[in-house]
């Protein structure tokens, strides 16, 4: 942490010994709120700290002027921390403008706004993340601002690996594997997690074609005529391209530094890279991921001669290769014990990939509309869906099926089951979340403070809007909601974790060239990991270990705020689709 924080920390102790307030006894007390803001017609939530608090106003920004009335909700224990809070719903105003809580005259929430399309900017923004992880690239600062920097990593040399040898790719052969996205925090790209990120955005766009017609990210190509949101992923997709192995169709792991680089700027990082490994993890998740790009790039033919076919012949030799080879799994340590150099950097080692073939059967039935693909899968869809992950893309799948359950006339069965499964796992999520301590789906178990929790929070909203639109029943859209209001500042921490976004933002995440770039605002529009209680970093900067707040704004965190593609997706999905149905509903 840097020194300058470390200073006003001790002002601030300093200031509890002469002004017991409120919030000084416990620095997250006070008024919880979105603090990007609220739509008029939307639900309306604030969570006051404490257990007497009888009543609230909300009042003009500019004046002070009240403007609502109402009464707090029942005060209620928190799980985690034993802290009690309650609920202020204020749903029923729905005036444009600028507004606080105030609570006690001794306690106010931070400004908010309430206005129409109030987060197309986090959307557009959240965005525009994927363009600065853009790999071998200048970003000129036409497009990026004060963040603008030099190209990284070209990656027109990159070493086959000895784990990664075939009959026409001997060791070291040299091949070439530009752009891409850089992962995380590190300058890897790793084609698992580039799996659920791109399906996540691809998924995005089929659910939504006609909201992306008018979203223009400022990239360069924002005046070609295809969906910025594309142009976006065909940066990465073309990447995807060149790590299937021409010889056999089989899809390398991850193209890696052996080692990670230190905190410095891209084009300061020179260490070679190589491709290692191809595996069944990856090459399934390269088919889906091809096979959906090809069913949307079929309609920018003209835009784009040629992708689309690509795509798909791609698809058809990944499904051939693991067919052949269903069982080959990434196990960094014994690839270690076999071949150098040694690889030490993310390993996203699946041991179960019976999710990615379903994954990848779905994308492949709906591409080419032939049902042996899911001949060759069991769909298991008696049970509620798990939440989709790097490594648990099954999900994925489902949302594929139902979105095109009319177009494949699928089974009635089937569509009927793969229906129950997405909803049972809705229904389990808003049971009784209006009793929680921060009135959100997210927290109601204590496992949803995983590593990347704000990616579980924004995947549940994507989850309850697939079920909104299998029922149009308004509650669903609520609770989605309420997670957004969760990651833009409604929590335990009081941070909003988008990066540029509300009045108590995260400024120090786990990103290189937020780190090294000298600018004091980190590159804006990237989604912090969150909470996470196992604290693996083992920094010291951490001011609680409740699973709610276990959570701090240093760079020395990759545990509880680092950046990842795959955790960003889901923000830019939940955001989107919110203003997408909240704008349509108007
Ligand atoms: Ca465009
Ligand atoms: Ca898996």
């Amino acid at each position: 942490m840097p020194a300058v924080s470390k200073f006003f920390k001790s002002l601030f102790f300093v200031s509890v010994a002469f002004v017991p307030t409120l919030s000084a006894q416990n620095p997250n007390a006070g008024v919880q709120v979105n603090q990007v803001g609220f739509y008029p017609g939307g639900r309306k939530i604030a969570i006051i700290s404490g257990d007497k608090n009888a009543a609230f106003t909300v009042k003009e920004a500019s004046s002070g002027k009240v403007v609502f009335k109402g009464k707090s909700g029942e005060p209620v224990t928190n799980p985690y921390s034993g802290k009690k809070t309650q609920t202020a719903d204020f749903s029923d105003f729905k005036k444009a403008g600028k507004f606080y809580i105030e609570v006690n005259t001794n306690s106010k929430s931070p400004v908010f706004e309430i206005k129409d399309r109030v987060h197309k900017e986090a959307a557009l923004a959240s965005l525009k993340g994927f363009y600065y992880q853009r790999v071998s690239t200048d970003l000129p600062e036409k497009y990026a601002g004060k963040w603008a920097r030099p190209a990284g990593h070209p990656d027109d040399k990159i070493l086959i690996h000895a784990s990664a040898v075939s009959a026409g790719r001997p060791e070291n052969t040299v091949i070439r594997s530009p752009r891409g996205w850089y992962d995380a925090g590190d300058y890897n790209k790793y084609i698992v997690n580039s799996g659920i990120t791109m399906g996540t955005l691809l998924s995005l766009y089929e659910d939504f074609p006609a909201y992306f017609e008018d979203f223009n990210t400022n990239i360069p190509e924002s005046t070609n005529a295809v969906p910025d949101l594309l142009d976006e992923v065909i940066w990465n997709l073309r990447w995807m391209l060149t790590m299937q192995d021409t010889e056999d169709g089989g899809v390398y792991h991850k193209l890696t530094n052996p080692r990670f680089d230190g905190m410095i700027m891209p084009d300061a990082a020179r260490n070679p890279r190589y491709v290692v490994q191809k595996g069944t993890a990856a090459t399934l998740d390269f088919v889906a991921v091809m096979a959906q790009s090809a069913r949307i790039l079929r309609n920018f033919n003209a835009q784009l001669p040629g992708l689309a076919d690509s795509c798909s012949v791609a698809a058809v030799k990944g499904w051939q290769w693991a067919k052949k080879n269903p069982t080959i799994m990434y196990d960094q340590n014994e690839l270690n014990k076999q071949f150098d150099p040694d690889i030490v950097t993310g390993a996203y080692g699946d041991k179960n990939v019976s999710d990615e073939w379903i994954w990848a059967a779905a994308e492949m039935y709906a591409l080419t509309k032939k049902p042996e693909y899911l001949n060759t899968i069991s769909l298991e869809t008696e049970r509620a869906m798990p939440l989709p992950t790097w490594s648990q893309v099954k999900a994925l799948g489902y949302y594929t099926l139902l979105r095109f359950a009319d177009e494949l006339k699928m089974e009635s069965k089937l569509s009927s089951d793969l229906k129950k499964s997405v909803l049972n796992f809705s229904d389990d999520l808003i049971q009784d979340y209006e009793k929680q301590p921060y009135h959100t789906v997210m927290g109601k178990s204590e496992k949803d403070y995983s590593w990347g929790s704000s990616s579980v929070a924004a995947n549940q909203g994507i989850a309850l809007l697939y079920a909104y639109k299998l029922t149009k029943d308004a509650k669903y859209v609520n609770a989605a909601l309420e997670n957004l209001d969760y990651l833009l500042g409604r929590n335990a921490t009081g941070y909003s974790f988008l990066t540029g976004f509300g009045s108590k933002q995260v400024m120090h995440p786990h990103h290189r060239p937020s780190i090294a770039d000298g600018i004091a605002e980190p590159v804006p529009g990237l989604l912090s990991g969150g909470p996470n209680p196992g604290q693996q970093d083992k920094c010291t900067t951490y001011t609680s270990k409740f699973a709610d707040e276990s959570f701090t704004d240093d760079d020395c965190s990759y545990a509880s705020n680092e950046i990842a593609i795959n955790w960003n997706a889901p923000m830019v999905y939940l955001a989107a689709a919110l203003e997408a149905i909240m704008s349509k509903s108007k």
